[in-house]
């Protein structure tokens, strides 16, 4: 039976394993091989006069990065890796690696993202990297249980849709049969008609896609979207339900990837306090102005050069709220007392936006308005439109990016780093 490498002590007296040759030293009358599997490395000493024959060869031909299959005795030794070490009895060589291999995986050259990304499977090898992808699970496993534990249901909405629903630009246009069709952009149209469908709380963590043209460290073309809709709430409830379920991501974290923090090297984790301050969008945009120069006319996005000013004078994770009605999306609900305003808010990490969200819009007669006042058509948006006749209930809810979510949580720099298969304007493959 072979037993993870973590789990071979200095006491253990004899153990199997199986792993990659992650180095190969030889040092004349002795040879170290270093077998790595996901849990861990060690140390494999062959002593060259004592070795058996087949032992031997096996040295002799193994390549790095190798899959190998060791049986052998353990032997307590202070300066090898966990302190233990495995004299072989037998080495098979299961699967050999070709070489030169296309990366490095010991990282002894540094390789560029593109490098990385064009051979994936053996840049995830470094423990490095793999750390990204259990942490990126936990946050996902976090996210479903703090969800699942207040009652949501967990939906699955289509990705091939007949409509826009962020607005008509960044879709990807495909051909269905003999008809026009998109991947859809969000499954914002489908969660609120589920609020007339009377489930109350959902939740999805699925694929969105956005054909933005520009090429940036925060944008992807394909992007994980953790979505929300609650009957019954008005966006404040959901803002501290978003607030909630982000710090109990971090603490998750905190709490079970200790492992994989130290192999990123990341120390003195912080877990966010709540609550995150509210900056309404006026305020924002006079920050922007004071410390960027950059002068934002009411109305206007907020920009890349702004949202980075305004997240270093908050310091830490913050919400924008109070944002004019005209440059939210048609299905945010205008404010009662200054319709000018409207219940929607933007969830923003210092670094970038993590999420946005609102309180929806449920009476279908301002919702056809405000579809026409944005220059839409309200005919393509009939299978949406419907159920806002037949008993919507008020609603709120919001979309997280998962991969935002992670990239600022680990301080990575680029978002494709938490991607395993990232898809941009130049990438298509792997
Ligand atoms: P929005 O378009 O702001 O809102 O998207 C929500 C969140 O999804 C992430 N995101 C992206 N991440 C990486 N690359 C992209 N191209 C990309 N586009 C979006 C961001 C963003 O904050 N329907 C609304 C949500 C709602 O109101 O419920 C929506 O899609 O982190």
């Amino acid at each position: 039976m072979r037993t993870p490498i973590r789990a071979v002590t200095p006491e253990s007296s004899t153990a199997e394993i199986a792993g990659w040759v992650h180095e190969i030293r030889d040092l004349g009358g002795l040879v170290f091989l270093l077998i790595r599997d996901r849990t861990g490395i060690i140390q494999v000493t062959i002593p060259k006069k004592k070795a058996s024959p087949l032992v031997l060869e096996a040295v002799r031909e193994v390549s790095r990065e190798s899959v190998v299959r060791v049986t052998g005795t353990v032997k307590a030794i202070e300066k090898a890796p966990g302190g233990r070490e495995l004299v072989p009895e037998s080495i098979e060589i299961i699967s050999q690696s070709a070489s030169p291999m296309p990366l490095d995986v010991v990282e002894k050259v540094p390789a560029e993202l593109d490098t990385r990304l064009d051979s994936r499977f053996l840049d995830a090898r470094r423990p490095r990297v793999a750390a990204v992808f259990q942490i990126r699970s936990t946050v996902i496993r976090a996210v479903s249980e703090f969800l699942h534990a207040r009652g949501f249901i967990n939906i699955t909405t289509p990705k091939v849709v007949a409509a826009a629903t962020e607005g008509g630009t960044e879709l990807f246009p495909i051909a269905y049969f003999d008809r026009e069709a998109f991947l859809n952009q969000s499954p914002q149209l489908y969660k609120q008609m589920l609020m007339a469908a009377g489930f109350e709380k959902v939740f999805e963590i699925g694929p969105i896609f956005r054909a933005e043209e520009h090429n940036t460290t925060k944008h992807l073309n394909e992007a994980t979207s953790i979505d929300v809709e609650v009957s019954f709430a008005d966006h404040l409830e959901v803002m501290a339900l978003l607030e909630e379920l982000v710090i109990h991501c971090y603490s998750t974290v905190a709490e079970s990837c200790s492992d994989q923090l130290a192999q990123m090297e990341i120390s003195g984790f912080e877990v966010p306090k709540a609550p995150f301050p509210r900056l309404p969008y006026a305020k924002a945009i006079e920050i922007a102005a004071a410390k960027s120069g950059e002068k934002i006319a009411y109305g206007d996005d907020i920009g890349t050069v702004a949202e980075k000013a305004i997240g270093e004078e908050m310091g830490s994770h913050y919400f924008i709220v109070d944002w004019p009605t005209l440059i939210k999306p048609y299905y945010a609900m205008p404010s009662e007392a200054d319709p000018k305003v409207s219940n929607a808010f933007d969830l923003m990490h210092p670094r970038m936006e993590l999420a946005s969200g609102s309180q929806r819009i449920h009476q279908h007669n301002l919702l056809v308005h405000q579809i026409r006042s944005k220059g839409l058509s309200a005919e393509s948006f009939e299978f949406y439109l419907t159920p806002f006749r037949y008993g919507m209930p008020p609603h709120s809810g919001w979309g997280l990016g998962a991969e935002r979510l992670v990239m600022t949580m680990l301080g990575l720099q680029n978002i494709r780093e938490a991607v395993l298969f990232p898809r941009d304007r130049h990438r298509l493959v792997p």
